[in-house]
């Protein structure tokens, strides 16, 4: 077999190009130059009245090869083969099966005519690469699709099914059987005259400037920050006239995007999701999980059940009273409700969802599940009885799981006989829809046991990633951190919604006041009740304005007041807020001062930063890039900054260690450089240099 990755096939008067580079046809330089080389032998044949160009493997083209961004880029380019592809004498008709994507879209817009199979999906997702469509799909797209469905598909990227691209005017036709056979049948289609070829650049995209100006105005109200899906529109737009002027522009303005910080920030995380999945047991054989069992109605237990019942699995829910169980079965089918309305599963599929769903009163009923989830109150003491219970209930070889967000994995494993079965599965709010799960490997956890956490994560599309143990694991360790420099400033002198903004700016969703009463400031409140014993004496406490907040009842929005004021959908000033931090600081002997939008995300950013470096360090984190896989999909991390310790190197090790050097000054024991930080000034490595081994 050869590592020929573009074969051609001469069958009569027709030609088959098959492209096999797995694990996903990326048009990488080989694939590139092997369809410039199989267009020239095909010419040499002289006799082929048609080409039918296909895949092999699991997909047709899923784009351009990512992992050839940032280097020299290597001749044919893409827009070249595209061009070659449209001005080829002969029809060419591709065959797209699985996911033709952003490069590979624009490769079988180049061209003459696009059969789908019935299965396929085609879509140009670069824009969620900080890019845009560089060859030639912004300008093909809207001559094929019109300005409207091509500024859908370039500023969505989402995955688009045949019958709807056939509908938009972007595929011709769909046909059944396998990608050779079809492209067989097309070509030979194409020679009889009954599929129409044309080349897409001769083709005139109509006008619509109400469009253009409506989505430039949205995009530049939703996604100020962002370069390329601006960049997506300016191109849609300069599609009304020359092709080759029009792909110029399109080449300038792809080049602009690939250079920026939020494109490689995007392209880190693209890959820093796959990368995760990298864990010391992926060898292992997981187990296999045909049922689950979740300990606790509320709302964790409630949503891991809804995501293990969308997966297919069947749940057992256990509850302690048969109120409990009721309302946790309502909140589950309240759950699947809201997944028919956002079409993410049909009526059908609901019900025999629910139709999977047991739930008891009775832990026995665990006895034959392959795992159990227990997802009940944040107290280690009922945990460890919970476990003592499973360890005499559950059979062998089940594992027994652990959503807790803070608590010692392996405390709680010591209270089975087979602490090798036990794990933490830290689940994030809503847990059917948030894709992190956290998978909290204990110090006698077995490798299968975590490559079977792996594996539910996969089963339920989430993106699992492995974290040591130490109070609040990856996330919630340093989150609890950070917060308190976000508590430090209000203490010395900003205000909450200043705080907010300033981080909203930087791109967080939202700012941590808000999410604070979004979560319920209870939690916190406990948490810092929980830790009390431990906090050392020289420790700075960050919990008084809080505190009077909760003790006052006002934990956020459940209770319509915290930080701010809840009135329907409105967000209010809490009137009570500015006297209550006014007391906090005078208690404290605190003079306010004025804090800059700057120094409210250095302060705050560096915090994270620390506590992240000391996360990895620690071992916690296998690397850096799993704490930014963190929060880009647990704590809402603006994506087009990569996550906590890819934004770091934009900043540099020297530079944080200054930093943090300088506020220590005002509090030594708060503001510690962590030693990885500071041998990495001092050997210049960065964080990508970590995530490479290096
Ligand atoms: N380049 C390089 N590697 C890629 C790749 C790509 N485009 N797509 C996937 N991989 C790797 C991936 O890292 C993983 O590797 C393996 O393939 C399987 O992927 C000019 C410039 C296709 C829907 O944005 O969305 O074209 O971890 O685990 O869940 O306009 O991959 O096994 O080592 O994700 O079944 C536009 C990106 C590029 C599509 C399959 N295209 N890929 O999902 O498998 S920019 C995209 C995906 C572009 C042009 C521009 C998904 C998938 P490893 P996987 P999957």
């Amino acid at each position: 077999m050869s590592d020929k990755k573009v074969r051609v096939e001469i069958v009569e008067e027709v030609a088959l190009i098959c492209i096999d580079n797995p694990p996903v046809n990326a048009s990488g330089l080989a694939v590139r130059q092997g369809i410039v080389a199989a267009l020239e032998e095909i010419s040499a044949v002289g006799s082929i009245r048609a080409v039918g160009l296909y895949c092999a493997g699991r997909t047709f083209i899923a784009g351009a090869d990512i992992t050839e961004f940032g280097k020299p880029l290597q001749e044919p380019g893409l827009p070249g083969v595209c061009d070659t592809l449209e001005n080829f004498d002969t029809p060419i008709v591709a065959v797209i099966h699985g996911t033709a994507l952003g490069g590979g879209l624009e490769t079988a817009m180049g061209c003459h005519a696009r059969v789908a199979l019935p299965s396929a999906k085609v879509g140009l997702p670069e824009v969620l690469l900080g890019i845009l469509p560089g060859a030639g799909g912004t300008q093909r797209a809207p001559r094929l699709a019109g300005i409207p469905n091509a500024l859908d598909l370039i500023l969505s990227g989402r995955h688009v099914a045949a019958q709807e691209a056939l509908e938009m005017g972007v595929i011709d036709r769909i046909m059944e059987g396998t990608p050779r056979d079809v492209a067989l049948a097309a070509a030979r289609e194409v020679v009889a005259g009954t599929l129409a070829t044309r080349r897409t650049g001769t083709l005139q995209t109509a006008p619509d400037d109400a469009a253009i100006a409506t989505t430039l105005a949205h995009v530049q109200q939703k996604h100020p920050q962002l370069i390329s899906p601006q960049k997506c529109v300016e191109c849609v737009a300069a599609s009304t006239g020359d092709l080759q002027e029009g792909l110029a522009f399109e080449r300038a303005a792809f080049m602009e995007c690939l250079a920026s910080p939020q494109s490689k920030a995007l392209i880190h995380a693209f890959f820093g999701e796959r990368a995760v999945a990298n864990i010391p047991e992926k060898t292992a054989q997981a187990r296999d999980i045909g049922s689950l069992g979740v300990i606790g109605g509320g709302t964790m237990g409630s949503g891991i059940s809804t995501s293990a019942l969308m997966a297919g699995l069947p749940v057992t829910l256990i509850e302690v009273t048969q109120e409990a169980l009721a309302r946790g079965v309502a909140t589950i089918t309240a759950n699947l409700e809201g997944a028919v309305k956002r079409g993410k599963m049909g009526a059908a599929a609901r019900d025999a969802a629910l139709a999977r769903l047991t739930a008891s009163t009775e832990m026995q009923s665990l006895s034959e599940v392959d795992l159990v989830i227990e997802a009940v109150f944040e107290n280690m003491e009922i945990k460890k009885e919970i476990f003592g219970k499973l360890d005499g209930i559950c059979k062998e070889g089940a594992v027994l799981a652990s959503n807790t967000s803070y608590l010692d994995i392996n405390e709680i494993a010591a209270m089975t006989g087979r602490p090798q079965d036990v794990l933490g599965l830290h689940f994030f709010s809503p847990a059917h829809i948030m894709k992190l799960l956290e998978v909290v490997v204990g110090e006698n956890t077995a490798p299968e046991v975590v490559a079977t956490g792996f594996s539910l994560a996969k089963k339920l599309r989430k993106v699992a990633v492995r974290a040591g143990v130490c109070d609040g694991f990856i996330g919630n360790r340093i989150l609890g951190h950070y917060l308190k420099a976000a508590s430090y400033l209000v203490l010395d002198g900003a205000h909450p919604d200043q705080v907010d903004r300033a981080l909203e700016g930087f791109g967080f969703a939202m700012g941590p006041h808000r999410v604070g009463d979004l979560a319920g400031l209870d939690i916190g409140y406990m948490t810092r009740k929980r830790l009390a014993a431990t906090r050392p004496p020289e420790e700075r406490y960050s919990g008084a304005i809080a505190d009077q907040l909760s003790e006052n009842g006002w934990n956020g929005r459940k209770s319509g007041k915290g930080y701010f004021v809840y009135d329907g959908r409105e967000t209010l000033e809490n009137p009570d807020l500015n006297a209550i931090i006014a007391e906090a600081r005078a208690k404290a002997g605190i003079t306010p001062r004025d804090f800059s939008v700057a120094e409210i995300v250095e302060r705050y950013m560096t915090a994270m930063i620390s506590e992240a470096a000391r996360v990895v360090e620690d071992g916690i984190a296998l690397r850096p890039v799993d704490v930014d896989v963190v929060f880009l999909m647990g704590y809402g991390f603006p994506r087009f900054r990569g996550g906590p310790l890819h934004y770091a190197d934009t900043i540099g090790a020297a530079e944080l260690v200054r930093r943090i050097e300088a506020y220590a000054e005002e509090d030594a024991h708060y503001w510690q450089v962590p030693d990885l930080l500071r041998k990495m000034a001092a050997d210049g490595t960065t964080f990508a240099d970590l995530n490479k081994g290096k």
